[in-house]
Protein backbone atom coordinates (compact mmCIF):
# COMPACT_ATOMS: atom_id res chain seq x y z
CA UNK A 1 0.00 0.00 0.00
CA UNK A 2 1.13 3.70 -0.60
CA UNK A 3 -0.10 6.69 0.92
CA UNK A 4 0.39 10.27 -0.96
CA UNK A 5 -0.55 13.47 0.27
CA UNK A 6 -2.17 15.57 -2.66
CA UNK A 7 -3.59 19.41 -2.26
CA UNK A 8 -5.78 21.18 -4.81
CA UNK A 9 -5.29 24.56 -5.25
CA UNK A 10 -5.01 27.19 -8.05
CA UNK A 11 -6.66 24.75 -10.66
CA UNK A 12 -3.61 22.51 -9.88
CA UNK A 13 -3.25 19.16 -8.16
CA UNK A 14 -0.09 18.61 -6.14
CA UNK A 15 1.33 16.55 -6.98
CA UNK A 16 -0.07 16.14 -10.40
CA UNK A 17 2.09 13.10 -10.94
CA UNK A 18 2.47 9.72 -8.88
CA UNK A 19 4.14 6.80 -9.21
CA UNK A 20 3.23 3.28 -8.12
CA UNK A 21 4.64 0.30 -8.73
CA UNK A 22 2.24 -1.91 -11.05
CA UNK A 23 0.25 -4.24 -8.35
CA UNK A 24 0.26 -1.47 -5.22
CA UNK A 25 -2.78 -0.44 -3.72
CA UNK A 26 -3.12 3.69 -4.00
CA UNK A 27 -4.58 6.09 -0.78
CA UNK A 28 -4.67 9.61 -1.08
CA UNK A 29 -4.83 11.81 1.23
CA UNK A 30 -6.58 15.08 -0.81
CA UNK A 31 -6.60 18.70 1.10
CA UNK A 32 -8.37 21.67 -0.40
CA UNK A 33 -6.13 24.42 0.37
CA UNK A 34 -7.47 26.94 -2.49
CA UNK A 35 -8.94 29.97 -0.93
CA UNK A 36 -11.81 30.35 -3.07
CA UNK A 37 -13.02 27.36 -4.52
CA UNK A 38 -14.95 24.36 -4.26
CA UNK A 39 -12.87 20.92 -5.79
CA UNK A 40 -12.79 17.30 -6.00
CA UNK A 41 -10.49 14.31 -7.54
CA UNK A 42 -12.37 11.36 -9.86
CA UNK A 43 -10.71 8.97 -11.49
CA UNK A 44 -11.31 7.22 -14.83
CA UNK A 45 -11.70 4.01 -12.94
CA UNK A 46 -14.73 5.47 -11.49
CA UNK A 47 -13.53 5.91 -8.28
CA UNK A 48 -14.57 9.73 -7.11
CA UNK A 49 -14.31 11.71 -4.03
CA UNK A 50 -16.35 14.21 -2.53
CA UNK A 51 -16.74 18.26 -3.84
CA UNK A 52 -14.61 19.39 -0.86
CA UNK A 53 -14.90 22.98 0.54
CA UNK A 54 -11.97 25.48 1.16
CA UNK A 55 -9.90 23.60 3.80
CA UNK A 56 -11.64 20.01 3.63
CA UNK A 57 -10.10 17.08 3.56
CA UNK A 58 -9.99 13.31 2.73
CA UNK A 59 -9.32 9.92 1.82
CA UNK A 60 -9.49 8.21 -1.17
CA UNK A 61 -9.11 4.37 -1.85
CA UNK A 62 -8.12 4.34 -5.42
CA UNK A 63 -7.85 0.98 -5.30
CA UNK A 64 -4.97 -1.33 -6.88
CA UNK A 65 -3.02 -0.07 -9.53
CA UNK A 66 -2.67 -2.38 -12.15
CA UNK A 67 -1.97 0.48 -15.23
CA UNK A 68 -1.58 3.87 -16.05
CA UNK A 69 -5.02 6.26 -14.65
CA UNK A 70 -6.01 9.58 -15.27
CA UNK A 71 -7.48 11.63 -13.10
CA UNK A 72 -8.99 15.16 -12.53
CA UNK A 73 -11.74 17.76 -10.59
CA UNK A 74 -14.85 17.17 -11.52
CA UNK A 75 -15.90 20.80 -11.48
CA UNK A 76 -17.38 21.84 -14.57
CA UNK A 77 -14.33 23.45 -16.57
CA UNK A 78 -11.91 22.56 -14.08
CA UNK A 79 -10.03 20.06 -15.79
CA UNK A 80 -10.03 22.17 -18.88
CA UNK A 81 -8.09 24.53 -16.86
CA UNK A 82 -5.75 21.93 -16.03
CA UNK A 83 -6.56 19.92 -12.80
CA UNK A 84 -5.63 16.30 -13.98
CA UNK A 85 -3.34 13.83 -12.32
CA UNK A 86 -1.91 11.04 -13.91
CA UNK A 87 -1.15 7.73 -11.80
CA UNK A 88 1.59 6.39 -13.48
CA UNK A 89 1.76 2.20 -12.90
CA UNK A 90 5.66 1.61 -13.13
CA UNK A 91 7.16 -2.01 -14.12
CA UNK A 92 3.19 -2.71 -15.52
CA UNK A 93 3.24 -5.30 -18.35
CA UNK A 94 -0.63 -4.49 -19.42
CA UNK A 95 -1.52 -1.34 -21.35
CA UNK A 96 -3.22 1.40 -19.90
CA UNK A 97 -6.82 0.73 -19.31
CA UNK A 98 -8.99 1.88 -22.22
CA UNK A 99 -11.90 3.77 -20.03
CA UNK A 100 -10.36 7.26 -20.11
CA UNK A 101 -13.41 8.80 -21.13
CA UNK A 102 -14.90 10.17 -17.97
CA UNK A 103 -18.34 10.44 -17.07
CA UNK A 104 -18.44 13.89 -14.60
CA UNK A 105 -17.80 16.76 -15.73
CA UNK A 106 -19.61 17.14 -18.99
CA UNK A 107 -16.97 16.89 -22.08
CA UNK A 108 -19.24 14.68 -24.02
CA UNK A 109 -18.66 16.09 -27.49
CA UNK A 110 -18.79 12.32 -29.32
CA UNK A 111 -22.04 11.56 -27.96
CA UNK A 112 -25.13 12.58 -29.90
CA UNK A 113 -26.87 15.83 -28.54
CA UNK A 114 -30.81 16.86 -28.15
CA UNK A 115 -32.33 16.15 -31.31
CA UNK A 116 -33.29 20.29 -31.64
CA UNK A 117 -33.78 20.58 -35.36
CA UNK A 118 -33.58 23.41 -37.56
CA UNK A 119 -35.45 25.74 -35.20
CA UNK A 120 -35.47 25.39 -31.17
CA UNK A 121 -38.73 25.78 -29.98
CA UNK A 122 -40.54 26.94 -32.64
CA UNK A 123 -42.29 23.40 -32.99
CA UNK A 124 -43.28 22.92 -29.61
CA UNK A 125 -45.00 24.30 -26.49
CA UNK A 126 -43.04 25.26 -22.94
CA UNK A 127 -43.39 22.86 -20.27
CA UNK A 128 -46.42 23.45 -17.77
CA UNK A 129 -43.87 25.37 -15.51
CA UNK A 130 -43.42 28.04 -17.86
CA UNK A 131 -43.05 31.01 -16.54
CA UNK A 132 -41.76 34.17 -18.84
CA UNK A 133 -39.42 36.04 -17.41
CA UNK A 134 -40.60 39.64 -16.83
CA UNK A 135 -39.50 41.85 -20.02
CA UNK A 136 -41.09 44.79 -19.07
CA UNK A 137 -39.23 47.64 -16.71
CA UNK A 138 -41.49 49.45 -14.70
CA UNK A 139 -41.06 53.07 -14.24
CA UNK A 140 -39.30 54.29 -11.65
CA UNK A 141 -41.03 55.95 -8.95
CA UNK A 142 -40.00 59.75 -8.25
CA UNK A 143 -37.16 60.58 -5.87
CA UNK A 144 -36.20 63.76 -4.73
CA UNK A 145 -32.49 62.59 -5.41
CA UNK A 146 -30.10 60.02 -4.99
CA UNK A 147 -31.67 56.74 -3.48
CA UNK A 148 -29.64 53.92 -2.09
CA UNK A 149 -31.21 50.54 -3.06
CA UNK A 150 -30.67 47.01 -1.15
CA UNK A 151 -30.92 43.68 -2.95
CA UNK A 152 -29.41 39.95 -1.64
CA UNK A 153 -28.96 38.13 -4.86
CA UNK A 154 -28.70 34.11 -3.80
CA UNK A 155 -26.35 31.85 -6.19
CA UNK A 156 -27.75 28.23 -6.09
CA UNK A 157 -28.30 25.35 -8.71
CA UNK A 158 -31.85 25.65 -10.04
CA UNK A 159 -32.98 22.86 -12.86
CA UNK A 160 -34.84 25.35 -14.98
CA UNK A 161 -36.54 24.96 -18.77
CA UNK A 162 -34.85 26.86 -21.61
CA UNK A 163 -36.68 25.36 -24.54
CA UNK A 164 -39.24 23.64 -24.88
CA UNK A 165 -38.48 20.19 -23.65
CA UNK A 166 -35.09 20.92 -22.72
CA UNK A 167 -33.82 21.60 -19.23
CA UNK A 168 -30.77 22.74 -17.51
CA UNK A 169 -29.06 22.75 -14.06
CA UNK A 170 -28.15 26.87 -14.31
CA UNK A 171 -26.23 28.27 -12.09
CA UNK A 172 -28.01 31.09 -10.78
CA UNK A 173 -28.64 34.27 -9.07
CA UNK A 174 -32.08 34.44 -7.15
CA UNK A 175 -33.07 31.38 -9.32
CA UNK A 176 -33.30 32.67 -12.97
CA UNK A 177 -31.16 33.11 -15.74
CA UNK A 178 -30.69 35.66 -16.00
CA UNK A 179 -30.79 36.92 -12.81
CA UNK A 180 -33.11 40.07 -11.42
CA UNK A 181 -32.94 43.53 -13.59
CA UNK A 182 -31.26 46.15 -11.35
CA UNK A 183 -32.84 49.92 -11.84
CA UNK A 184 -31.92 52.74 -10.57
CA UNK A 185 -30.64 56.55 -11.32
CA UNK A 186 -27.49 58.14 -11.78
CA UNK A 187 -26.22 58.92 -8.62
CA UNK A 188 -28.03 55.82 -6.58
CA UNK A 189 -26.02 53.58 -4.31
CA UNK A 190 -26.30 49.75 -4.35
CA UNK A 191 -25.91 47.72 -1.53
CA UNK A 192 -25.89 43.95 -2.65
CA UNK A 193 -25.51 40.99 -0.36
CA UNK A 194 -24.24 38.19 -2.25
CA UNK A 195 -24.88 34.53 -0.91
CA UNK A 196 -23.67 30.91 -1.65
CA UNK A 197 -25.94 28.79 -1.75
CA UNK A 198 -24.48 26.34 -4.45
CA UNK A 199 -22.54 23.61 -4.85
CA UNK A 200 -19.39 25.37 -5.92
CA UNK A 201 -17.58 28.63 -5.43
CA UNK A 202 -18.78 31.92 -7.33
CA UNK A 203 -18.57 35.89 -7.52
CA UNK A 204 -20.17 38.26 -9.02
CA UNK A 205 -18.82 41.62 -10.61
CA UNK A 206 -20.97 44.68 -11.64
CA UNK A 207 -19.97 46.94 -14.72
CA UNK A 208 -22.19 49.53 -13.50
CA UNK A 209 -20.26 50.66 -10.78
CA UNK A 210 -16.07 51.77 -10.95
CA UNK A 211 -14.18 50.48 -7.89
CA UNK A 212 -10.98 47.97 -7.14
CA UNK A 213 -12.33 44.33 -7.88
CA UNK A 214 -10.00 42.86 -5.31
CA UNK A 215 -12.43 42.39 -2.59
CA UNK A 216 -16.00 42.99 -3.96
CA UNK A 217 -15.21 40.68 -6.37
CA UNK A 218 -13.70 38.12 -4.89
CA UNK A 219 -15.24 34.04 -5.41
CA UNK A 220 -17.00 32.76 -2.17
CA UNK A 221 -17.39 29.54 -1.15
CA UNK A 222 -20.69 27.69 -0.63
CA UNK A 223 -22.11 28.77 2.83
CA UNK A 224 -20.47 32.25 2.59
CA UNK A 225 -21.47 35.74 1.90
CA UNK A 226 -20.16 39.41 0.72
CA UNK A 227 -21.07 42.83 0.67
CA UNK A 228 -20.58 44.65 -2.63
CA UNK A 229 -21.44 48.20 -2.87
CA UNK A 230 -21.26 50.59 -5.76
CA UNK A 231 -22.47 54.07 -6.74
CA UNK A 232 -23.79 54.35 -10.20
CA UNK A 233 -22.28 57.46 -11.58
CA UNK A 234 -22.74 56.79 -15.10
CA UNK A 235 -25.83 56.21 -17.14
CA UNK A 236 -26.31 52.99 -18.99
CA UNK A 237 -27.22 49.28 -19.42
CA UNK A 238 -24.69 47.60 -17.19
CA UNK A 239 -23.84 43.76 -17.22
CA UNK A 240 -22.88 42.15 -14.17
CA UNK A 241 -21.91 38.53 -13.86
CA UNK A 242 -19.94 36.12 -11.97
CA UNK A 243 -16.31 36.00 -12.50
CA UNK A 244 -15.05 32.95 -11.45
CA UNK A 245 -12.88 30.69 -13.01
CA UNK A 246 -13.53 29.52 -16.27
CA UNK A 247 -15.89 32.52 -16.67
CA UNK A 248 -16.91 30.97 -19.52
CA UNK A 249 -18.93 28.48 -17.96
CA UNK A 250 -20.25 30.68 -15.02
CA UNK A 251 -21.85 33.47 -17.55
CA UNK A 252 -22.93 30.47 -20.21
CA UNK A 253 -24.77 28.44 -17.34
CA UNK A 254 -27.19 31.28 -16.27
CA UNK A 255 -25.11 33.54 -14.06
CA UNK A 256 -25.34 37.17 -15.79
CA UNK A 257 -28.08 40.17 -15.53
CA UNK A 258 -28.15 43.75 -16.44
CA UNK A 259 -28.46 47.14 -14.46
CA UNK A 260 -30.15 49.47 -16.08
CA UNK A 261 -28.96 53.14 -15.09
CA UNK A 262 -30.95 56.10 -16.42
CA UNK A 263 -29.79 58.86 -17.24
CA UNK A 264 -31.45 62.16 -15.58
CA UNK A 265 -32.92 64.07 -19.01
CA UNK A 266 -34.09 60.26 -19.99
CA UNK A 267 -37.68 61.29 -21.51
CA UNK A 268 -40.86 59.26 -20.39
CA UNK A 269 -41.87 56.79 -22.69
CA UNK A 270 -45.42 54.42 -22.98
CA UNK A 271 -43.91 51.14 -22.45
CA UNK A 272 -40.20 49.87 -21.69
CA UNK A 273 -38.68 46.20 -21.93
CA UNK A 274 -35.84 45.11 -21.24
CA UNK A 275 -34.40 42.38 -23.23
CA UNK A 276 -31.12 40.43 -22.56
CA UNK A 277 -29.44 38.29 -25.15
CA UNK A 278 -27.73 34.60 -23.83
CA UNK A 279 -26.50 31.62 -24.76
CA UNK A 280 -26.63 28.38 -24.10
CA UNK A 281 -23.94 25.12 -24.55
CA UNK A 282 -26.46 21.92 -23.59
CA UNK A 283 -25.17 19.54 -21.96
CA UNK A 284 -25.98 16.24 -22.68
CA UNK A 285 -28.71 15.12 -21.10
CA UNK A 286 -31.20 16.85 -19.43
CA UNK A 287 -30.64 18.61 -16.44
CA UNK A 288 -26.98 18.77 -17.37
CA UNK A 289 -24.66 21.20 -17.15
CA UNK A 290 -22.57 23.86 -19.72
CA UNK A 291 -20.51 21.33 -21.97
CA UNK A 292 -17.07 22.99 -21.89
CA UNK A 293 -16.30 21.34 -25.64
CA UNK A 294 -19.17 23.51 -27.01
CA UNK A 295 -17.90 26.54 -25.92
CA UNK A 296 -14.17 25.91 -26.80
CA UNK A 297 -15.92 25.23 -30.57
CA UNK A 298 -17.56 28.56 -29.98
CA UNK A 299 -20.94 26.50 -30.89
CA UNK A 300 -23.93 27.43 -29.11
CA UNK A 301 -26.84 25.36 -29.26
CA UNK A 302 -29.33 28.01 -27.84
CA UNK A 303 -29.32 31.77 -28.23
CA UNK A 304 -31.96 33.31 -26.19
CA UNK A 305 -33.66 36.87 -25.08
CA UNK A 306 -34.24 36.49 -21.14
CA UNK A 307 -33.01 32.97 -21.00
CA UNK A 308 -35.46 30.99 -23.06
CA UNK A 309 -35.33 30.04 -26.60
CA UNK A 310 -37.99 31.87 -28.31
CA UNK A 311 -39.67 33.04 -25.30
CA UNK A 312 -41.38 35.77 -26.30
CA UNK A 313 -43.16 33.84 -29.21
CA UNK A 314 -45.28 31.81 -26.73
CA UNK A 315 -45.73 34.86 -24.45
CA UNK A 316 -45.55 37.91 -26.43
CA UNK A 317 -44.90 41.48 -25.72
CA UNK A 318 -48.07 43.64 -25.95
CA UNK A 319 -47.54 47.20 -27.14
CA UNK A 320 -50.50 49.91 -28.65
CA UNK A 321 -50.45 51.76 -32.31
CA UNK A 322 -48.91 54.90 -31.63
CA UNK A 323 -47.35 54.46 -28.44
CA UNK A 324 -43.52 54.95 -27.79
CA UNK A 325 -42.11 51.77 -26.54
CA UNK A 326 -38.75 51.83 -25.71
CA UNK A 327 -36.35 48.50 -25.58
CA UNK A 328 -33.36 48.25 -23.59
CA UNK A 329 -31.09 45.57 -24.93
CA UNK A 330 -27.43 43.83 -23.20
CA UNK A 331 -25.68 41.47 -25.16
CA UNK A 332 -24.49 39.54 -22.27
CA UNK A 333 -23.01 36.82 -24.49
CA UNK A 334 -20.43 34.80 -24.02
CA UNK A 335 -19.63 34.73 -27.46
CA UNK A 336 -22.22 35.89 -30.10
CA UNK A 337 -22.61 39.51 -30.85
CA UNK A 338 -26.07 41.13 -31.31
CA UNK A 339 -27.96 43.00 -34.06
CA UNK A 340 -31.57 43.61 -32.89
CA UNK A 341 -34.05 44.29 -34.91
CA UNK A 342 -37.67 44.48 -35.59
CA UNK A 343 -39.54 42.96 -38.60
CA UNK A 344 -41.99 45.81 -39.57
CA UNK A 345 -39.85 48.45 -36.89
CA UNK A 346 -37.97 51.64 -37.55
CA UNK A 347 -35.94 53.08 -34.78
CA UNK A 348 -36.22 56.51 -34.35
CA UNK A 349 -33.90 56.45 -31.47
CA UNK A 350 -30.86 54.43 -30.72
CA UNK A 351 -28.47 54.74 -28.21
CA UNK A 352 -25.89 52.89 -27.46
CA UNK A 353 -23.04 52.47 -24.66
CA UNK A 354 -23.60 56.23 -23.58
CA UNK A 355 -24.13 58.29 -26.46
CA UNK A 356 -26.99 58.73 -28.77
CA UNK A 357 -26.29 57.71 -32.26
CA UNK A 358 -30.06 58.85 -33.26
CA UNK A 359 -32.19 61.46 -30.92
CA UNK A 360 -36.07 61.58 -31.59
CA UNK A 361 -35.40 61.92 -35.21
CA UNK A 362 -38.36 62.91 -37.74
CA UNK A 363 -36.84 61.96 -40.74
CA UNK A 364 -33.77 59.21 -40.41
CA UNK A 365 -34.15 55.95 -39.08
CA UNK A 366 -32.21 52.88 -37.98
CA UNK A 367 -32.80 49.66 -38.72
CA UNK A 368 -30.55 47.45 -36.23
CA UNK A 369 -29.03 48.40 -32.63
CA UNK A 370 -25.69 46.48 -32.95
CA UNK A 371 -23.90 45.45 -29.84
CA UNK A 372 -20.90 43.25 -28.95
CA UNK A 373 -20.55 40.92 -25.48
CA UNK A 374 -21.31 43.45 -22.54
CA UNK A 375 -22.30 45.98 -24.81
CA UNK A 376 -26.09 48.05 -24.01
CA UNK A 377 -27.91 50.24 -25.32
CA UNK A 378 -31.60 50.51 -26.39
CA UNK A 379 -33.76 52.04 -29.12
CA UNK A 380 -37.14 53.40 -29.38
CA UNK A 381 -40.21 53.20 -32.13
CA UNK A 382 -43.69 53.58 -32.89
CA UNK A 383 -46.06 50.63 -34.21
CA UNK A 384 -47.79 52.27 -37.36
CA UNK A 385 -50.57 49.45 -37.17
CA UNK A 386 -51.65 46.63 -35.03
CA UNK A 387 -50.17 43.44 -35.74
CA UNK A 388 -47.44 40.84 -35.07
CA UNK A 389 -43.89 42.20 -35.21
CA UNK A 390 -41.24 39.85 -34.75
CA UNK A 391 -38.15 40.85 -32.76
CA UNK A 392 -34.70 38.98 -33.73
CA UNK A 393 -31.08 39.20 -33.92
CA UNK A 394 -30.43 39.75 -37.04
CA UNK A 395 -27.74 37.43 -37.14
CA UNK A 396 -29.79 35.16 -38.72
CA UNK A 397 -28.28 32.02 -37.19
CA UNK A 398 -29.23 33.08 -33.42
CA UNK A 399 -32.67 34.03 -35.01
CA UNK A 400 -32.95 30.36 -35.54
CA UNK A 401 -31.34 29.35 -32.06
CA UNK A 402 -34.13 30.96 -30.23
CA UNK A 403 -33.50 34.52 -30.19
CA UNK A 404 -36.52 35.97 -31.67
CA UNK A 405 -39.85 36.91 -29.99
CA UNK A 406 -42.62 38.78 -31.04
CA UNK A 407 -44.56 42.25 -30.38
CA UNK A 408 -48.26 41.88 -30.28
CA UNK A 409 -49.42 45.57 -31.49
CA UNK A 410 -52.82 46.26 -30.92
CA UNK A 411 -55.08 49.47 -31.78
CU1 LIG B 1 -20.27 31.38 -10.80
Amino acid sequence: MQTVQVQAADMRFTPSRIEVPAGTRLIIEITNTDPQLVHDLVFANGIAGTRLAPGESETIDVGVIEADLEGWCSIVGHRQMGMTMQIVATGASVAPAPAATDGADGDHSDHSDHDLGAMPGMDAEPGPGFTPYKAELDPLPASDGPVTREITLTARDEELEVAPGITQTLWTYNGTAPGPVLHGRVGDRFVVTLENKASMGHSIDFHAGSLAPDEPMRTIAPGESLTYTFTATRAGIWMYHCSTMPMTAHIANGMYGAVVIEPDDLPAVDRSYVLVQGEYYLGDHDGGEVDMDKIAARNPDLVTFNGYANQYDHAPLPAVVGEQVRVWVLDAGIDRSTSFHVVGGQFDTVWAEGAYLLDHSADTGAQTLGLQPAQGGFVELIFPEAGHYPFVSHFMIDAERGAHGLFDVSK
